[in-house]
């Protein structure tokens, strides 16, 4: 029987190791260029599990019944603010969408206790899994669905390893965030050790304007996410000068994105089939991973900086950009939002298509009504530009005159007589610093202004030099925020 001692070491990657492993990080001074070399180290250290990092989702906490980890997930409605300016009705797990991530080691029994909080049937499909049918999730063909208000229990012996998903098996449930990480550590820990572990989630939603609720059958997607959350919102990985770092990246989504981090060579080490042997390991600055996919890239974090990582497709870059049919305002009384037929395209009697005058935006439908009644006028008419402000309450208004002037000056006198003009210059730069609405420990530090040329599926990767990491992790401690997804790294600190 496992003693307090190694139960915790398995199941948290906590114990001596770690202290040994972190003295091989304040290694004897280097030279930039033999930092650089080591973009390949093979260390001969210990190697443990480190527990995973889902930024700005976090973990589902766990009971011991015997021997068995007790999991309760709740299927329900989730209010999540994705960007300073743009709060979602979605529906997710426990409080969160995406869901809580799951970690267990392998060798585990799992039981997973499912309710149904939400207003229809669902089922949760364990993706990947090698396990029985019964588990499965398919509803109605390896289980009856879980009705509103319904419990399912689902109960694993865990024998593989690697990044796992579980997901509602009902396609529009998903796309309005019913998602989730599933992590099997290997009972064998990875080599060369990471130091850090993190999971990104990239999602997509359809967002009307002044609408709460995502139009999960629109495929013109207008906020890209990490985690639920869109940039600048997003929380940066932070990383200390010379730290392996694994990533994983997950897609239950409908696009595949090419993920590109700056300023560093990965290795792609994984897939949503776990561990790749090291042979089979290729190396890039850009992984796509496609739908239903995982890909896990690991790099040695040898050059200082706060590098972006983020999809490489331009208009995942991009928040609320999109183009929608119809008129962008409405009167009270226009149809707006529309039944599953009007979604399809499928209008009947006047004025027969969603083109048409008489039509408010209306690319699909709504999820209960919320947000989007035919009652509510919008306004996203012409504004005064007082106005556009004041419904911008995140960004920071407060310019001073030299900065107005200088954004002014940026743009070139003649910019109107030039073909394609603009392309970013309204979208990009001072005009959109949220700095302060975003702020938090993670961000101390970055370079004022950074915030207004952050947008959509994006991050950092901060590799900071020790002192700079001791600032920000001592300032992330002094947080105490409750169930910070950052816990497990803060405890070792
Ligand atoms: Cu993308």
């Amino acid at each position: 029987m496992a003693n307090r001692r190694s139960f915790l070491q398995s199941a948290f990657g906590l114990g001596a190791a770690f202290l040994s492993a972190n003295k091989l990080c304040a290694s004897t001074p280097q030279s930039a260029a033999e930092q650089l070399k080591r973009k390949r180290t093979r260390d001969r250290g210990a190697a443990f599990n480190v527990p995973v990092v889902t930024t700005d989702v976090g973990d589902l906490a766990y009971t011991m019944d015997g021997n068995t980890k007790v999991f309760h997930l709740v299927a329900e409605v989730v209010k999540r603010q994705i960007h300073p300016d743009k709060t979602l009705d979605l529906w997710g797990f426990n409080g969160s969408a995406p869901g809580p991530s799951i970690q267990v080691n392998q060798g585990d029994h799992v039981r997973v206790i499912f309710d149904n909080h939400l207003p229809e049937p669902t089922s949760i499909h364990w993706h990947g899994f090698e396990d029985t049918i019964q588990n499965d999730g398919q509803p109605a063909i390896s289980q009856p669905p879980v009705k509103p208000g319904g419990r399912f229990v689902y109960e694993f012996d865990i024998h593989q390893e690697g990044t796992y998903f579980y997901h509602s098996h009902m396609a529009m449930q998903e796309m309005a965030g019913m998602l989730g990480a599933f992590i099997m550590h290997p009972k064998e820990p990875y080599r060369p050790h990471c130091d850090k572990d993190f999971l990104i989630h990239l999602q997509e939603y359809a967002v009307l304007p002044n609408n709460t609720v995502p139009n999960t059958m629109n495929m013109e997607f207008n906020w890209l996410v990490f985690n639920g959350k869109a940039a600048p919102a997003s929380t940066p990985l932070i990383v200390r000068l010379g730290d392996r770092v694994r990533i994983r990246f997950v897609n239950l989504g409908m696009d595949h994105h090419p993920m590109h981090l700056h300023g560093h060579t990965f290795y792609t080490t994984g897939t949503e089939g776990g561990r790749i042997p090291e042979a089979g390991w290729w190396p890039g600055n850009t992984v796509l991973v496609g739908v239903a996919q995982a890909r896990t890239v690991e790099f040695v974090a040898n050059n200082p900086g706060d590098w972006m990582i983020h999809c490489h497709l331009p208009h995942h870059m991009m928040n609320q950009m999109s183009s929608v049919a119809g008129k962008m305002t409405r009167a009270a009384g226009m149809p707006a939002g529309g039944a599953m037929n009007t979604g399809m395209g499928m209008l009947t009697g006047e004025p027969g298509a969603p083109m048409g005058e008489g039509y408010g935006p209306a690319l699909g439908r709504g999820l209960g009504g919320v947000g989007n009644a035919n009652e509510t006028p919008s306004t996203n008419g012409p504004l005064s530009q007082q106005k556009a402000m004041d419904a911008m309450p995140g960004m920071q208004h407060n310019m001073s005159e030299k900065q107005m002037a200088d954004m002014a000056s940026d743009v070139a006198q003649n910019a109107n007589d030039v073909p394609n003009f603009p392309q970013d210059a309204y979208m990009e730069g001072p005009m959109m610093v949220m700095d302060e609405a975003v702020e938090r420990p993670e961000n101390y530090g970055l370079n004022a202004g950074w915030s207004g040329f952050m947008q959509g599926m994006m991050t950092f990767v901060r590799v900071l030099p020790p002192e700079k990491y001791d600032e920000v992790i001592s300032r992330m401690k002094q947080a105490n925020r409750p169930n910070d997804p950052y816990k497990t790294i803060l405890e070792r600190a």
